[in-house]
C-alpha cells in the first residue's frame, strides 16, 4: 500500500522534507491534494486537484478521526496518521533506510531535525514576524527588522553549529550523522535551497562560510533519485506562497 502524504498543494512548503525522503528511498507514495479523482487515468496536478484537497480537508476538519492533525503535512501509512513534519521522518526514516539502525543514532537524527524545524520557522517569522492570520503587506516593517536580525545573528549561529556537526562527526564531513546519507541531510539540503532562494544577497558568501555545508548541498542535489526529482514537475518551484519568500527588500547582505 502507498504512504499518503498530505500537504498544500502548490507550494514545497514543510511537505518538501518529507517528499524528499520518499523520493530518496523511490517509495511508494500518493501526494493527496494533488491527485486526480481516482480513476480518471489524469497525471498528478501540482497545482491540487479539487478531490484530493477534498480528501485531506475530511481528515483535518473530522469530527470523529481519533488522530485528527492540527495542519498538514501529515501521512496515512494504512490506519496510522503521523502528524508533524519531524514526527513523520522518524516514523519514516527506518522504513525508507534513511537512518542508522540504532537508538542513540535515531535520536540524533531527530534532534537535527527537531533544530533545522526550529531555523524553517524563524524563515517563515522573516516574512510574518506579528500575525500568520495578517498579509505580509500588513507587517512589512516588522518583517524588515527581523529579517534583519535572521540575516546577522540567526543564520549564522544555526549554520555554525551545523558546519560543527558536519566537522565533528566521527565518520566524516560528508553527512550530519554517521557514514551514511539520512533524512537529516536530505532536509538541509532543502533548508539551503530556500534560504538561497529567499536570501540571495544575504548567502552570497555562504560556500566560504559554510564549506562542508555547501559540499552536502552539492552531493545531495546529484544524487540520481534527487536529481531526477528536482527536473520533475513533481518539484513546485519556490514561489512567495512558501516558508521561503524572496522579497528583496527584505535580503540584505551579511555582514
Ligand atoms: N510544526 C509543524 C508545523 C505545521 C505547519 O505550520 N503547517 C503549516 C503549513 S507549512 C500550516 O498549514 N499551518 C496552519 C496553521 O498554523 O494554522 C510541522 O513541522 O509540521
Amino acid at each position: 500500500m502507498s504512504y499518503e502524504l498530505f500537504y498544500w498543494p502548490g507550494l514545497q512548503g514543510r511537505g518538501e522534507f518529507v517528499r524528499l525522503a520518499l523520493e530518496e528511498a523511490g517509495a511508494d507514495y500518493v501526494d493527496v491534494a494533488r491527485m486526480p479523482p481516482a480513476g480518471n487515468g489524469a497525471e498528478p496536478d501540482p497545482e491540487g486537484t479539487d478531490s484530493g484537497m477534498a480528501a485531506m480537508m475530511s481528515i483535518l476538519q473530522s469530527d470523529t478521526e481519533p488522530h485528527v492533525p492540527f495542519a498538514p503535512p501529515f501521512l496515512r501509512d494504512g490506519a496510522t496518521i503521523v502528524p508533524q513534519t519531524a514526527n513523520i521522518l522518524l516514523y519514516l526514516g527506518p522504513r525508507l533506510g534513511l537512518v542508522p539502525d540504532n537508538e542513540a543514532s535515531r535520536y540524533w537524527v531527530h534532534g537535527l531535525q527537531l533544530t533545522i524545524a526550529d531555523v524553517v520557522t524563524e524563515a517563515h517569522d522573516t516574512h510574518h514576524p506579528i500575525a500568520s492570520s495578517l498579509y505580509y503587506e500588513e507587517q512589512r516593517d516588522p518583517a524588515k527588522e527581523r529579517a534583519g536580525d535572521f540575516i546577522a545573528n540567526r543564520i549564522p549561529k544555526f549554520m555554525n553549529y551545523f558546519e560543527r556537526v558536519l566537522g565533528q562527526n566521527p565518520a566524516g564531513p560528508r553527512h550530519l550523522a554517521g557514514d551514511a546519507l539520512t533524512y537529516a541531510d536530505l532536509s538541509m539540503f532543502q533548508l539551503i535551497d530556500g534560504l538561497r532562494y529567499a536570501f540571495p544577497r544575504a548567502m552570497k558568501g555562504f560556500a566560504k562560510r559554510y564549506p562542508k555545508l555547501a559540499v552536502l548541498h552539492g552531493a545531495v542535489r546529484e544524487r540520481p533519485r534527487i536529481a531526477a526529482y528536482l527536473a520533475s514537475p513533481r518539484r513546485v518551484a519556490h514561489n512567495e506562497s512558501c516558508i521561503f519568500r524572496h522579497y528583496p527588500e527584505l535580503d540584505q547582505p551579511s555582514g
